[in-house]
């Protein structure tokens, strides 16, 4: 018989995930789930910026479920121009964080609300639905938590060591500020423990800086292995390299081989499957979970769409046990 493509009768997914990378695979699962997709976002790339809190991750995630991300950048607009940043230089101001003057526009407002008391998971869901987007975005929490990296000249802010030092600084250790506190989201968990609930995907996202800093809010981890569904993740890997960003640079600084295995490892006890690229079959030994292996690589829409019916189909198979 041949396997299942997809939940019957149908059901919401989980998607965790970051920012560029996860958003890709977020917006392949979109397709097919509409509605019943939730996307569990990281925060703790977030930070305060020129009076403006700014939620790259979350931001990548809205722009990337609406159509109006650039695809080529892989964050922020679409046609985005740089008047502000421009006059800021002018002005001798902060540039080594680049605000687009349409992206400006959600920070100024995300600003003006929280100010005003309102949650960043109502701001959130207030924005996705006025450009009407169909899944649900909800950050892991409404508390701040904040990733500091340790490296070769001192600790950074997040922000600092990725966008002004280029990820360029050795990394020692990678911590989140305020995880231990932070109080996951009241929907996060509701989604877990709902009967509806068909499957959990940990998205192609970096796991040490995107995925682990949502995984760190207390109550997450347990309640996904409470859910009694599958837990699937898509390995961030492809023939021993990681696509874009720093993934391979800090898991080789961090003495851990650029291997999906490594993933696997990294996961253990939290996931049932890993999904590897292709070219990685060579990578399976030693790993224990299920792992299905298809071409991960994301170039376009179709892409997408394909990985994640694979994601689905496979998280299916391991829910029919
Ligand atoms: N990434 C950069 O490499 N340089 C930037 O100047 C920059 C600005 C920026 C502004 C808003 C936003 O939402 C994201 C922005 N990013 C920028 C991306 C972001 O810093 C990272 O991609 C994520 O934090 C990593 O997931």
């Amino acid at each position: 018989m041949p396997s299942p493509v997809t939940f019957d009768p149908p059901r919401t997914v989980i998607a965790i995930c970051g920012g560029v990378g996860g958003a890709k695979l977020a917006l392949g699962l979109k397709h097919l789930l509409g509605e019943r997709l939730i996307v569990v976002v990281n925060v703790a790339d977030d930070f305060e910026h020129m009076g403006l809190r700014i939620c790259p991750d979350l931001d990548t995630v809205i722009y990337t479920l609406s159509g109006l991300s650039d695809e080529v950048r892989g964050w922020g607009r679409a046609g985005e121009t740089w008047n502000f940043m421009e006059a800021i230089r002018q002005l001798g101001g902060e540039s080594w964080f680049a605000l687009g003057d349409r992206d400006l526009a959600l920070h100024v407002e995300r600003t003006r609300r929280l100010a005003a008391g309102e949650t960043l998971t109502s701001i959130i869901a207030g924005i996705a639905a006025t450009l009407e987007i169909a899944p649900r975005i909800l950050p892991v929490t409404d508390d701040d938590v904040r990733t500091k990296v340790v490296t070769s000249i001192g600790t950074l802010d997040f922000q600092r060591y990725f966008v002004e030092h280029r990820c360029e600084p050795t990394v020692r250790s990678i911590s989140f500020d305020g995880a231990t506190v932070a109080r996951l989201n009241p929907l996060v968990s509701a989604a877990l423990s709902s009967t509806e609930l068909g499957a959990i995907i940990l998205c192609p996202s970096n796991p040490y800086l995107s995925i682990d800093p949502i995984l760190a809010v207390p109550g997450l981890s347990d309640a996904m292995r409470r859910s009694g569904v599958p837990v699937v993740a898509v390995s961030p890997i492809i023939g021993g390299r990681a696509i874009k960003g720093p993934t391979a640079k800090i898991m080789s600084e961090l003495n851990i081989e650029t291997t999906s295995a490594s993933i696997a490892k990294h996961y253990t006890g939290l996931i049932d499957g890993l999904l590897i690229d292709s070219s990685d079959t060579a990578d399976v030994e030693g790993i224990a979970a299920h792992v299905h292996a298809t071409p991960t690589l994301m170039t376009d829409l179709p892409s997408r769409i394909v990985l994640a019916r694979e994601t689905l189909a496979f998280a299916a198979r391991l829910a029919a046990g």
